[in-house]
Order: structure tokens, then sequence, then C-alpha cells
């Protein structure tokens, strides 16, 4: 897929104030806002050195009135446009997925995003996620296994994944996509392992015409991400992991906008040697125990 021909289907498919809205929504009703351990203390100590950190900016640069008004009127459409989840995920949550999983054994993890939804259809394995006829792409089969740390096979895992279509679009957060398109929870067998068989994903580039799209405009950056996998693994009495999947070669790995990518996150598809159309991968899992440090 060109860039220019994804740009035409953009225009009259997907709008960021629609992706925006919807993932500012699903956000608030996650579950993830109760129960939440914020301190005053740290509240004061973490906002107070973020006040103090953009006006240290502010005089570096000395900025301008013309600047001043220019941030305030982008700040008002981030939040018009819902494009705080968007906004936040890109340029932050890769830093504080980094600063948390430091002490987690086993698979790495990387940024889960703004669109993520729950409750998708779960499958036992060998699964097939939901796919239009014709549906663009080279098909993926994607396999793999589930050991503890000290190597022994996992019940009950669950490999939860999502991605985008040939265009880059995300169902739910584009008009006219199946409801579960490229969306499954899929059950791993008695062994820990799984098969997942689905289409290989495009390179992404984030919504162009929002706020969002605005700044990398502005400030003459691309809103590329390279062609991903969003997965979480998980199985009972270990610990969640989320991450994502990449593929070698991808132009945009070096530069993905949201910082998300890491050696260990490579998918290496291979053709297919069972006779089936396309391409197969292997990622295994290591999980760590509820509370198992490295
Ligand atoms: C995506 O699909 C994504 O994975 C991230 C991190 C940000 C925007 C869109
Ligand atoms: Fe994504």
């Amino acid at each position: 897929m060109s860039e220019s021909s994804t740009d035409a289907r953009r225009e009259d498919e997907g709008t960021a104030v629609e992706a925006g809205t919807l993932a500012t929504q699903r956000f608030s009703e996650s579950g993830k806002l109760h129960g939440m351990d914020v301190s005053q203390e740290r509240v004061s100590a973490i906002a107070g050195e973020a006040i103090q950190a953009i006006n240290d900016v502010a005089v570096k640069h000395s900025v301008t009135y013309d600047e001043y008004n220019a941030l305030k009127a982008w700040l008002i459409k981030v939040g018009t446009d819902g494009e705080w989840p968007l906004f936040l995920d890109v340029w932050l949550e890769h830093t504080i997925e980094e600063i948390n999983s430091v002490e987690r054994p086993g698979a790495i993890g990387t940024i889960e995003g703004p669109y993520y939804v729950p409750n998708a259809p779960e499958m036992a394995t060998p699964a097939t996620l939901e796919m239009r006829e014709d549906e663009e792409g080279t098909p993926l089969k994607f396999t793999g296994s589930f050991k503890d740390t000290s190597g022994q096979p996992i019940k009950d895992a669950v490999v939860e994944i999502w991605h985008a279509d040939a265009m880059g679009f995300y169902s739910q957060y584009a008009p006219e996509l199946p409801k579960w398109l490229f969306r499954g929870v899929v059950l791993a067998d008695e062994d820990g392992n799984f098969e997942i068989n689905t289409m290989r994903p495009a390179p992404y580039q984030i919504p162009t015409d929002g706020a969002c799209g605005q700044l990398i405009a502005a400030a003459g950056w691309h809103a590329w991400r390279p062609a991903h996998i969003h997965i979480k693994v998980y199985a009972p009495g270990f610990q969640l992991v989320t991450q994502q999947l990449y593929f070698p070669g991808d132009p945009h790995n070096e530069d993905d906008i949201a910082s998300a990518v890491k050696p260990e996150l490579m998918l290496e598809p291979k053709p297919r040697t069972d006779g089936g159309e396309g391409e197969e991968a292997v990622y295994n899992y290591v999980l760590a125990r509820e509370g198992e440090t490295a």
C-alpha cells in the first residue's frame, strides 16, 4: 500500500475526531481509573517538576506570545479531538512502560497504545482471526509456546491479539470495519502451545487530521509506526505482559513515532513449510509468576 493511496482512503473513512473520541471514551470506561494509588506527595513532586521543566524550556528558547498562544490553541484541540490518549501513548507511554517493566523477568513488553478493546471473541487454538473475504495482505501463521522461568510449560495461557488491516485501520476505530476484525482472545492448548492465523499488517500512520497530526506537520516530523501486532499474554498466577511484535526490515523500525520498538520484539516470518499460503512466524513466551522479580 503506497502512502498516497492510504491517505486517499483515510479521507473517506477514518477521521481523527472519531478515533480520538472513541479512544477517550474507552479509556474512561476501562477500569484503569479505579483504585489508583496517587499520593499528594508524589503529585506535588511530579507535577511541580514537570511544570518547572516546561518553564525551563520556555526560558531556554525565549518562547514568544505567538508561540504561547499556538500552544494554548493546540492543547485545547487535543482535547476536542479526543487525542489525549493518542498523544500520551505516542510520546510518553514508552518511558512509563520501560520504568515499570525493569523488575519483571521473561517476555519483553512495550506500550499498549490507544486502540485496545477488551472482551474480543475467545477462540481455541488453532485460531483464525476474523477477516473479510478477499482480505488484503500476506497470510501469517503465528505460533508459539508458553513456559515459566524454570522452563516448564504453562497451562491455560491466553494470547490476546489486535492489529490494523492493510490500510492501517483498527476495527472499532474506523467506520465500516467488522466489529472484531483482527481482534481475538486465543486460548493456548494444554501444553502451552498456540497457533493464530491472520494477515501480516502494513506500516501504520497515526491519524494525520487531528491535533497530533497538526503538531507533526507543524514540526516537519513524520507520522509512521512500523507494521506491528499488539499482544497481551497472561495465564492464571502469572504476570500479564503487554507487547507488540514487529518485522525485520520495516523502514520505520528505526524511527517509530511512538519509540516502542525493541530488538527482542522482532518476528521473523518465513515462507510456510506446511504447503499453506503466505508466511509463518514463531514467538515463544516466558512468563513470570505473580510477585516474581528478576
Ligand atoms: C497505534 O496503532 C499505536 O500502536 C500507537 C502506539 C499509537 C497510535 C496508534
Ligand atoms: Fe497499533
